[in-house]
């Protein structure tokens, strides 16, 4: 076994992983023979046994429909369904659960904003977003281009994958409907600016959109204090379940934006001469909802507040800073995104090798990255690769699963030499 270089030994941190390892069943297991060193946190998290517990107790006693029935399960269902929504309020600091709608991820919260937004733009109006953003922040825009006859504007990013805040500045004009960009990078991992992307877009009264997918996992988010007008996160990446997301937007866009789809439970009447629409944050919550999955994020919530958010990130920066040494330490691998600002994401090449054979190599010796393009082709593009490895973190990493890491890329080396 290759001897792992201490090049900087990692800076303790206040969390006990140990203990916390022991909440998450799926970590106990052997992968090809090897512990597990689960680094793909960023495409989705795994779940602590609460979260587990709190979906199953639900199925097992409280399952009914929601906001429909006069009988104890319903009255259960909805009461813990309704205490979800407060949970997801409180941990964003949104002034009201009316601003806290229920959707199945931050794909469709997006695609929530672009087809309800969509019906305020004209022919040559501008959309704003990044080069750095998924892909789930570039083709809604995209697609409402071409309904509407808008225009995207693309704020470029520069070597080290950090947006380009003059160009930003350069691109907000009398045209501009939206901003919308990531608050941290799937791809390189990259912090945004955001405070100051705001600021800038409230002096031209441009609302923005900011995608948090990977920023409410793993760094506190205050809705409130950045003054954003519309967030969007998925659950599965913060301990929740899959299938279930917020969408908050202010109460004044809410009221004012129109449905997106229509169905049960977002009306107050209908009638065949038309239909009034129910209160918020409901008018955007057609259909059955996803009942488990929000009483699973409700428990996630309580978890990671637990923990601590603050605790959360500092851990995980500790971590990000001893992979970022050690790996890029080895002979051979490219870093891609050198940002000043990054949260738990290392991106990186192998000389040689192809970031899937990468992937496949490291599988056999028990650790789980992803490798491609990460929904994030444009990215790619910019820095002139097909893709790359991706080592993504959460709190219950440690030091030992970046060293499985580096004994794996070894192993890569040694084979393809
Ligand atoms: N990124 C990754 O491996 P959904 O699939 O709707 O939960 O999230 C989409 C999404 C939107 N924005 C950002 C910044 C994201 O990172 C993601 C999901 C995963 O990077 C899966 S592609």
């Amino acid at each position: 076994m290759t001897a792992i270089p201490d090049q900087k030994k990692m800076t303790p941190t206040a969390l006990d992983v140990d203990r916390l390892r022991q909440d998450f069943p799926i970590l106990a297991q052997k992968i090809n023979g090897h512990r597990l060193a689960f680094l793909d946190s960023a495409a989705s998290s795994q779940r602590p046994q609460c979260v587990i517990d709190a979906v199953r107790h639900y199925y097992e006693r409280d399952h009914a429909n929601v906001h429909r029935g006069v009988h104890t399960l319903s009255h259960r269902a909805t009461e813990a369904y309704e205490g979800a929504r407060e949970k997801v309020r409180q941990f964003i600091n949104a002034a009201s659960t009316r601003e806290i709608v229920f959707t199945r991820g931050t794909t469709d919260s997006i695609n929530l904003l672009a087809a309800s937004f969509g019906q305020d733009i004209e022919a040559g109006d501008e959309i704003v977003i990044s080069h750095l953003e998924h892909h789930s922040n570039i083709v809604p825009w995209q697609m409402l281009c071409e309904r509407t006859g808008a225009v995207l504007r693309v704020v470029p990013i520069n070597d080290r994958g950090e947006i380009r805040m003059d160009e930003y500045l350069s691109l907000l004009g009398p045209r501009t409907r939206l901003v919308a960009i990531s608050h941290v990078s799937n791809a390189l991992g990259t912090i945004n600016p955001v405070e100051q992307i705001i600021a800038a877009a409230r002096e031209h009264s441009i609302p923005v959109l900011l995608d948090g997918a990977q920023a409410v996992p793993h760094q506190r988010v205050d809705v409130t204090a950045l003054d954003c007008d519309f967030y969007a996160f998925s659950g599965h990446k913060m301990c929740g379940p899959t299938g279930i997301g917020v969408f908050y937007a202010k109460e004044e866009w809410l009221e004012r934006l129109p449905p997106y789809q229509g169905g049960g439970d977002m009306i107050l009447t209908v009638s065949f001469a038309g239909t009034t629409y129910n209160d918020l944050p409901y008018k955007f919550e057609a259909g059955t909802p996803n009942i488990a999955g929000a009483i699973g994020l409700g428990a996630a919530v309580d978890y990671l507040l637990d923990i601590g958010m603050d605790e959360i990130q500092a851990h995980e920066s500790a971590i990000l800073d001893y992979a970022t040494n050690a790996v890029g330490g080895i002979d051979g691998i490219q870093l891609v995104g050198t940002a000043e600002h990054k949260a738990g994401v290392l991106s990186f090449n192998l000389d040689g090798v192809h970031p899937h054979d990468l992937g496949t190599i490291l599988d056999h010796h028990g650790v789980a990255i992803r490798t491609g393009h990460h929904c994030a082709m444009p990215v790619m593009e910019f820095f002139g690769i097909a893709g790359t490895a991706r080592a993504s973190l959460a709190f219950y990493n440690c030091r030992e699963d970046i060293d499985q890491l580096i004994e794996g890329l070894h192993l890569a080396i040694r084979m393809f030499n």
